[in-house]
């Protein structure tokens, strides 16, 4: 397989090119025809393949064994015309600021469309090769109620997938009918990853497949207890949704076409809790790491990475930035966001081995700030009522119990609800939202309008997200007032101004309202 220096121009990336790309793209350093299933995934979105199946490639490089990956699709998009046509090869480039670093990854071996009918993936998730299933399937495809981490008997999903065990619908549903065909057949154990953004994921996606499998009454929640693991895992990589000027790149600049291409920042982080059933992709060989607990990796991340590029985010939407790294450019954000992850987040963190945690926030804030990475505001913004718990919510409960102050943290919490308060038609429509709440908080603010303080108590009564101690805590109410009067205001930013202007103080206290 010779590299040509003349590159290709226009042909589609798939196996017979791979011998002929140039030489600055990386290849699959193994024999892809020799490589068999031994993984799947379901959500092979632009995470997935920047993170996990990177790291799959990297370990099939190092000690190639069994471990392909079959990518499974329950919703759109469809793969088959995309990856499928291209034998799962795609593209990942490295983005940072004028730096492109180009690789094709070759670890997804088949792809699955299974959006219509679960049949197909139940196929592949109940084979006997199948021995590890990782997921990334967003925060709300676990069907659980983010305030409890308890299964939502109410889901529509959920409620179809009970009656309808054969056919179901949701991730739980759907992974609770393959575990009762293993169990029928074959019987070997397997182990279910979550890659998801949720906290203790993979306690949550036990809770939620158990609750389904209680109810089947038939052996498999027992079964379950002996053959199937569910290990929780800090997953950490930034790769926005693919643009059409990313794949024009790949084009312009090594001369092929590929529709699947996948742009990352060049840091990357997996830390898994050593938990397994059957056998186990030996990931920790390739930049992973194994732990017994991942819960002070987790914090860290939701708190501190996630946390910053949720309230860059709802600021910047505010602000009239576009990206993380425009809101992170204005010296205002900047200063908020370094403050509040500082002052207030910090202190709420458990030691995490090896890692000092101001050094993490001046590593992550950093990230935030590299121009290549073109992650949209209004991306990060979507689905927040799944997202704040974890990445606000918690941290301010941990500083209420420790008689500490929250008036920073809590300015993201009110800037969700000004997002999606200015969603609704009374606010002229400010933009288009996607959250499983956006339709119940328009509703609520068509009725109430702008009064912050109606606004906010009728929000914060939404027991789903914000758990009742919290939603009663005066200081926190009186913070998310504050807030909203401030962020729905002509000038949300002189908002942010006057509290950074506020004097350092780490005691709770009511602000003073405004208005
Ligand atoms: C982002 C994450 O869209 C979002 O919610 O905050 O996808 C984030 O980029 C990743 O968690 C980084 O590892």
């Amino acid at each position: 397989m010779g590299d040509r220096s003349e590159p290709v121009t226009g042909e589609r990336l798939g196996t017979d090119l791979l011998g002929n790309l140039p030489s600055e793209v990386r290849k699959p350093a193994y024999d892809r025809a020799k490589l068999r299933p031994g993984i799947a995934h379901i959500g092979v979105g632009a995470f997935h393949r920047c993170h996990q199946a990177e790291y799959t490639d990297d370990l099939l490089a190092e000690h190639f064994d069994r471990w392909g990956l079959v990518g499974i699709n329950i919703r759109p998009p469809l793969l088959a015309d995309t990856l499928g046509r291209q034998a799962g090869l795609y593209t990942r480039l490295i983005r940072q600021n004028d730096e492109v670093e180009a690789r094709v990854i070759g670890s997804i071996v088949r792809v699955v469309d299974s959006q219509d009918s679960a049949a197909p993936a139940l196929e592949v998730l109940s084979s006997p090769d199948i021995e590890m299933v990782t997921m990334t399937v967003t925060e709300k495809g676990y069907c659980h109620i983010p305030s409890s981490g308890a299964l939502d008997l109410d889901h529509p999903d959920i409620v179809h997938d009970l009656a309808n065990p054969q056919a179901p619908r949701s991730v739980p549903g759907i992974l609770a009918s393959a575990l009762e065909l293993r169990m029928a057949s074959h019987g070997r154990p397997v182990t279910l990853l979550s890659c998801d953004n949720i906290p203790t994921n993979g306690a949550i996606l036990g809770n939620v497949v158990r609750a389904i499998a209680d109810r089947r009454g038939n052996g498999l929640a027992d079964w379950i207890e002996t053959n199937v693991a569910f290990p929780s895992a800090m997953v950490d990589r930034i790769a926005p949704a693919t643009t059409k000027a990313d794949i024009n790149t790949v084009e312009q600049r090594f001369g092929y076409r590929d529709s699947t291409v996948v742009v990352g920042e060049r840091f990357r982080q997996w830390v898994i809790e050593d938990r397994f059933a059957g056998r186990t992709p030996r990931w920790d060989r390739v930049g992973a790491t194994f732990v017994d607990d991942v819960t002070p990796f987790e914090h860290l991340k939701m708190r501190v990475l996630n946390g910053a590029q949720t309230t860059l985010s709802y600021l910047g939407v505010l602000g009239g930035f576009e990206h993380t790294s425009d809101a992170i450019a204005d010296p205002l954000l900047a200063t908020f966001v370094r403050r509040m992850l500082t002052e207030e987040t910090l202190p709420t963190l458990m030691p995490v081995p090896g890692i000092s945690p101001s050094a993490y926030v001046e590593q992550s804030l950093a990230r935030l700030t590299n121009t290549a990475i073109r992650h949209r505001n209004h991306q990060i913004a979507t689905d927040g009522s799944q997202k704040i718990v974890q990445r606000l919510l918690n941290p301010i409960r941990a500083r209420l119990a420790m008689g500490q102050s929250i008036a920073l943290l809590s300015v993201p919490v009110a800037g969700w609800m000004a997002y999606l308060v200015k969603a609704s038609a009374r606010f002229a429509r400010a933009w288009q939202v996607s959250d499983p709440f956006a339709g119940r908080i328009a509703a609520i603010a068509d009725r109430i309008g702008a009064d912050s303080e109606q606004l906010a108590d009728t929000i914060l009564a939404i027991d789903a997200i914000f758990d009742p101690a919290l939603a009663a805590n005066d200081a926190f109410r009186a913070n998310v007032i504050a807030g909203l009067d401030g962020l729905l205001s002509d000038n949300p930013m002189a908002f942010v101004r006057r509290v950074c202007a506020e004097p350092t103080d780490a005691r709770l206290k009511r602000p003073a309202r405004s208005a």
